[in-house]
This record gives C-alpha cells, sequence and structure tokens, in this order.
C-alpha cells in the first residue's frame, strides 16, 4: 500500500532512494499525483523548512533534501503533467544584475518548488531587461530578486523600475532576499514581499500567491 507518510520522511531524513521507490510505489498503485506531491513531498518539505527556521536543520541538509526531492520529481513530474496539476504560481527567479551568488537563491528555488510553485530560475547577473523579457514570456505571477553584495542592492530598484516602464508591475508580485536585503529596503524599493531565509521565501510567496500561509 501506497506510503505517503514515508515518503514525507524519506525527504525529511534525505534517504533519496526510499523517496524514489516509495514516488514509483506510489504512482504504480494509481495514488492521484497531487496527492503523492502534496502529503509526500510537500509534507516533508514542510518539515524540513520548519526545521531550518527553528535552527534544527542547516543549509547542508536542506540542500540534501531539496535534491531528494527533486530526484522523486523526476519520476512524478510526468505525471503530474498528465494529469493537468496546475502549479501553485509560476515564479520566475534571479540573482540580479552583477551578482554571482546563488546558493542562496538556489535554496529558494528548491523550496518554492518543494511547495508547489512552477520555477523558472534564470541564474545569476540577470539583467533588468532579461527579467522583463521572461515576464513577457512566461506569464508569471511572482518575480522573485536575490542580491548578496550591497552593491547590487540597487539593481533590484532598476528591476522593479524596468517591470513599471515595461507597463508589467501591476500585472507581477516582486519579492526580495538577500543577506543584506531588509523589510525598511524592500518597502524603499516597492517590492511586494520580503523574506529573510529560504523557509520564509515559501511563506511570502504564498501570501503574495493569495494562498493561505
Ligand atoms: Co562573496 N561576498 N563575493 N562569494 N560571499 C559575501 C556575500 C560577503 C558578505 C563576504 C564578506 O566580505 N564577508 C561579501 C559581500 C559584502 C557586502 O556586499 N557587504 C562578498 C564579496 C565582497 C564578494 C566579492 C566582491 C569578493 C571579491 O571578488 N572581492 C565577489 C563578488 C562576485 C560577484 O557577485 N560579482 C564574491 C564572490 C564570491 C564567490 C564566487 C567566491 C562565492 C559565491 C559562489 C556562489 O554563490 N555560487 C562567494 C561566497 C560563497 C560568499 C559567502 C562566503 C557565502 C554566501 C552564501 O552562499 N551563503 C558570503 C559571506 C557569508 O555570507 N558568510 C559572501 C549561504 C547562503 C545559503 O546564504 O546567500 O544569504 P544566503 O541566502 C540565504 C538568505 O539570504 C535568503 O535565503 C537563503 C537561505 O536561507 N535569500 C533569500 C537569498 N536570496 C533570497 C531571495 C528571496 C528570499 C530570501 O526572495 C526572492
Amino acid at each position: 500500500m501506497a506510503d505517503l507518510v514515508g515518503l514525507a520522511q524519506a525527504i525529511i531524513y534525505r534517504d533519496q532512494a526510499k523517496a524514489e521507490e516509495l514516488t514509483k510505489q506510489a504512482i504504480e498503485e494509481g495514488v492521484a499525483p497531487d496527492v503523492i506531491l502534496n502529503e509526500g513531498l510537500v509534507a516533508g518539505m514542510n518539515v524540513v523548512g520548519q526545521k531550518f527556521k527553528a535552527n534544527e536543520f542547516y543549509v547542508p541538509e536542506v540542500l540534501i533534501a531539496a535534491r531528494t526531492m527533486q530526484r522523486a520529481m523526476e519520476h512524478l513530474r510526468p505525471v503530474l503533467i498528465e494529469a493537468g496539476t496546475e502549479p501553485v504560481a509560476k515564479v520566475i527567479i534571479g540573482t540580479v544584475k552583477g551578482d554571482l551568488h546563488d546558493i542562496g537563491k538556489n535554496l529558494v528555488a528548491m523550496m518554492l518548488e518543494g511547495a508547489g510553485f512552477e520555477i523558472i530560475d534564470l541564474g545569476v547577473d540577470v539583467s533588468p531587461e532579461k527579467f522583463v523579457a521572461s515576464v513577457q514570456e512566461k506569464d508569471a505571477r511572482i518575480v522573485a530578486l536575490s542580491a548578496l553584495l550591497t552593491t547590487t542592492m540597487p539593481a533590484m530598484r532598476d528591476t522593479i523600475a524596468a517591470f513599471d516602464s515595461a507597463g508589467l508591475r501591476d500585472k507581477i508580485r516582486v519579492m526580495v532576499g538577500g543577506a543584506p536585503v531588509t523589510q525598511n529596503f524592500a518597502d524603499e524599493i516597492g517590492a511586494d514581499g520580503y523574506a529573510p531565509d529560504a523557509a520564509s521565501a515559501v511563506d511570502t510567496a504564498k501570501q503574495l500567491a493569495g494562498v493561505t500561509a
């Protein structure tokens, strides 16, 4: 019988082989893919996020848990697509222009994917023009900007200004984060949301998507 509690545990304890095995088993038994996603994988990642916030897990544990989930997702993704399960929302994420740091941004992307968001990752050193083009092309609702350098924080403001100039500002919600970024800075540049860490980024993205966190 499908073991979704065991699947969640496999994510929390970062047991990749078990996570893949239980995901395949649940698919073979005909469990609905959104149930496998929400009651197995996302439930596990939620606990990982809580443990990260409580300083019970650190960056390596979260990264490995997220990778475990991604391996399980490789089996589930085709079934989800076939079933037409809608993602929570589409998120375009990137580290802003001039900034090459991506460890935190990748962690945020993985946690968001773990929470059911569809992620379009533009990478690092992303210009305002590239963010604008991606929003136009992908029709995403949320844009997530990361910066690790005080010298690249102004690029967040420039990116929001570029959305304004392109007439896109009302169509999207912009969230910002990264070690030097604060709620005050987010307010100052007119961002819609801020999160201090990857687990809180999930709560912020859910709020921006209109989903109860
Ligand atoms: Co650089 N670097 N670095 N660096 N680097 C810092 C950031 C620095 C604080 C080190 C220091 O001087 N003490 C300093 C910045 C100082 C400042 O601006 N005030 C610095 C500097 C100066 C530089 C260079 C200029 C060094 C040089 O060349 N002279 C250079 C700049 C290159 C560039 O970007 N143009 C540089 C280069 C590099 C490496 C390439 C060597 C490497 C990056 C590798 C990579 O990312 N692939 C690197 C690293 C690793 C660091 C440190 C050591 C670690 C950063 C990190 O990955 N942390 C960092 C010092 C430090 O933090 N101790 C440092 C772990 C990561 C999980 O945390 O990224 O904060 P973090 O992400 C967190 C939160 O911030 C949040 O969630 C994450 C998880 O909880 N978060 C978001 C992040 N994005 C978010 C987005 C959200 C929400 C939350 O919503 C959208």
